[in-house]
């Protein structure tokens, strides 16, 4: 029988917990608690907290607008982009978000900008998440999911990919448990991209309801039900019942998972009895 007397039970998440910046792949899941190492965040910085839940949330002092940069390479023909976002407001014109997957530069607003990046919100009640190339002055729609989808507040992971083809699918999972086709377009990923990003346009009142969390960008990934992980996939590899004295370790107790499978595994939802 396993007893682990502390109510502090630290889970390294290990393998699970996918933060690398590795040739053509970008992960960042916040597990570290910070947004300026592994990988390295620009931008308005000082707006935005790991929080809590580890993950990025938007923390300003009053209203206005964020935005946040990471570099990013697109080698591949075929092109993944993975990530979660939550907003708890219904997003207006004034109140919406950018996940820029691939632009020129980490000024948003440069004159020159070449860019694709997805938009959440919009005003009325017909929001939709879109997909838009961005080419200095000149926006064009690539995709268009459906209408009315983000109107209200959400929380859900966001799959796109880009094929050697040139065509882009849009994905959503809003119960964590299987990605839904929501639009295809067609756009060639031609130019100097180098980084990847968000934006937040807020008033005062949603100055911190915008959160993201798992980005990845790099070679598609299989996709795992979480209802369908088969026992033994995931094991705990470690448990440290007896911090003291310390060993070149933290003091405290943990138990270490060790995610077997090729492939990220999000723990959310996931809960641990002992
Ligand atoms: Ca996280
Ligand atoms: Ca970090
Ligand atoms: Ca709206």
């Amino acid at each position: 029988m396993i007893v682990i007397n502390s109510l502090k039970v630290i889970i390294l998440i290990g393998f699970l917990a996918c933060i690398s910046n590795t040739f053509g792949q970008l992960a960042d899941d916040f597990s570290d608690g910070d947004l300026t190492q592994n990988p390295v965040w620009t931008g308005d910085t000082h707006l935005f907290i790991v929080n809590s839940d580890k993950m990025l949330q938007l923390s300003a002092p009053t209203a206005g607008a964020a935005q946040l940069a990471t570099a990013a390479t697109f080698t591949d023909s075929v092109i993944e982009w993975r990530f979660r976002i939550k907003m708890s407001f219904a997003p207006s014109a004034n109140n919406y978000a950018r996940l820029y997957l691939a632009a020129s530069d980490t000024n948003w607003a440069s004159s020159e900008l070449q860019a694709f990046y997805l938009q959440f919100g919009e005003s009325l009640s017909n929001d939709a998440i879109e997909l838009f190339y961005q080419n200095g002055s000149t926006t064009t729609s690539i995709l268009r999911g459906h209408d009315g989808f983000i109107a209200s507040a959400f929380d859900m992971q966001i799959k796109v990919v880009k094929k050697s083809n040139h065509n882009w699918s849009l994905y959503t999972d809003t119960q964590n448990q299987a990605f839904d086709l929501q639009a295809t377009g067609n756009c060639p990923l031609a130019g100097d991209f180098q980084f990847l990003g968000l934006y937040c346009l807020y008033t005062a009142g949603n100055r911190e309801r915008f959160f993201f969390d798992d980005f990845y960008s790099g070679p598609p990934r299989p996709d795992y039900n979480p209802q369908k992980i088969a026992r033994n996939d995931i094991i705990i590899s470690e448990i440290m019942a007896d911090p003291t004295p310390t060993v070149q370790l933290p003091s405290a107790e943990y138990i270490e998972l060790y995610n077997r499978l090729p492939a990220t595994v999000i723990l959310r939802g996931w809960k641990l009895k002992i």
